[in-house]
């Protein structure tokens, strides 16, 4: 293929991407990982949200990914439906040290997003602090069986603390997502 071919091939995506998940599971601390240097943080208080950017480079698409992160304003409905408007992708977060976390992924946090996203949207599992061994209480069996119950994309154990699995659960969400539009890269 030629340099001029290999441009018009070259496709560019705009994604929406939500995480959710209960309080310090470990969301924001996810999203800084991933973003690393090109940390890019824009505060809308009237959102209660935090917009982050981050442009990925695939071999033949450049994907940029509008990340919002809820900023301790879950409770508000209308920020809710706000949140969720136009999303293609979630990361549902569970804390692997509190098996609550991982029930109220199933009893609320899907019931929420199904509630306000209607289009196809992939969503992948992450069972996030796999650096505190000592303390783990989910097995990753569970989460496992959770992402399977839950109709999943994929699931991912990660540790935001140390930078564990981080991109490789953001591609695999992106991956999913591209996949859902008919887009093989
Ligand atoms: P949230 O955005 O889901 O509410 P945060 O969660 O990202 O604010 O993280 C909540 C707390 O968990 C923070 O601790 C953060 O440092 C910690 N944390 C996040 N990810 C990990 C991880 O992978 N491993 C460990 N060990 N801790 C993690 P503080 O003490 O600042 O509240
Ligand atoms: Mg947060």
């Amino acid at each position: 293929m030629t340099i001029e071919e290999k441009a018009r091939e070259l496709r560019e995506f705009v994604f929406k991407i939500v995480i959710i998940g209960d309080a310090a599971v470990g969301k924001t601390s996810l999203i800084n990982q991933f973003v690393e240097g090109s940390f890019q943080e824009d505060y809308k208080p009237t959102l209660g949200a935090n917009i982050v950017r981050k442009d990925v480079n695939l071999d033949n698409a450049r994907v940029r990914l509008i990340m919002w992160d809820l900023a301790g304003q879950e409770k508000y409905r209308v920020v809710r439906s706000m949140y969720f408007q136009g999303c293609q992708g979630a990361l549902l977060v569970y804390d692997v040290t509190r098996y609550n976390t991982l029930e109220s992924i199933n009893n609320k946090w899907l019931k929420d997003y199904k509630k306000h996203v209607k289009k196809k949207c992939a969503y992948i599992l992450i069972g996030n602090k796999t650096d505190l061994k000592d303390q783990i209480a989910v097995p990753t069996e569970r989460g496992k069986e959770l992402a399977t119950k839950i109709k999943a994309s994929d699931f991912i154990e990660t540790s935001a603390r140390l930078g564990e699995n981080i991109e490789e659960a953001f591609s695999l969400l992106v991956n999913q997502i591209l996949s859902n539009h008919g887009v093989n890269i």
